[in-house]
């Protein structure tokens, strides 16, 4: 019996341990929102995910990147389920990532340089961000993306897309993401998705983009 459950479960895809505490990025983003958000959102994702790949399992043990990038190489029958829930289980996975704890993560020097470098002045680069956030009409993200050029580049996309996926208008590598879903910020927020946008810029793990614009 033992056998068949971790056969069951072998080579799933499985959620990363949240790099931080639920209540690390007080006051700017709350402890509720944050247990809610992994525990409940960004598990259905990955729990969808999974279900959807049963008819297919030889992509349990594909990497979750591959299979967004190469999205419309997937069989019919699951493309918009990893579209959705592998871009959610994705999206999520990078977002923690991109969060630290509450006015602990300066940017340095050579990272604003490259900001005003590309975006003019570092509150050019805010507001251009924080407009996006605001104008995503529904569900979606906001990015700060790395094209091939080297150039950065804001953009925004809606639902769980991001701009890796094979399908995307604007491709780019993710440097910085923001949630703009509704329950990434209700809770607190209501309906003050901009207040939300400039909260964030306190808990940004700026060594962290650095280091993706870097490499
Ligand atoms: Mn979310």
């Amino acid at each position: 019996m033992l056998f068949c459950i971790s056969m069951l479960s072998f080579g799933q895809f499985k959620l990363s341990p949240l790099p931080f505490k639920y209540n690390a990025l007080e006051p700017y983003i709350d402890s509720t929102t944050m247990y809610i958000h992994y525990n409940f959102h960004h598990t259905a994702y990955v729990n969808n995910l999974n279900k959807a790949l049963e008819k297919h399992p030889e992509f349990y043990k594909k990497d979750i990147l591959e299979l967004i990038q190469k999205l419309n190489e997937l069989p019919a029958d699951i493309q918009t389920a990893v579209r959705n829930n592998g871009g959610g289980f994705y999206n999520h996975t990078f977002f923690w990532t991109m969060l630290a704890p509450a006015d602990t993560a300066d940017m340095s020097i050579k990272l604003e340089k490259v900001l005003i470098d590309n975006f003019g002045s570092i509150d050019t680069f805010k507001a251009e961000f924080e407009k996006a956030a605001l104008n995503r009409f529904g569900s979606g993200w906001v990015w700060l993306i790395k094209e091939n050029s080297g150039k950065l580049r804001i953009i925004s996309t809606p639902n769980q897309d991001n701009p890796l996926m094979s399908i995307a208008t604007v491709k780019g590598k993710p440097v910085l993401a923001l949630d703009v879903w509704e329950h990434a910020y209700y809770l607190k927020y209501q309906n003050k998705r901009a207040a939300y946008a400039k909260a964030f810029w306190s808990v940004v793990n700026w060594p962290e983009v650095e280091k993706l614009i870097e490499q």
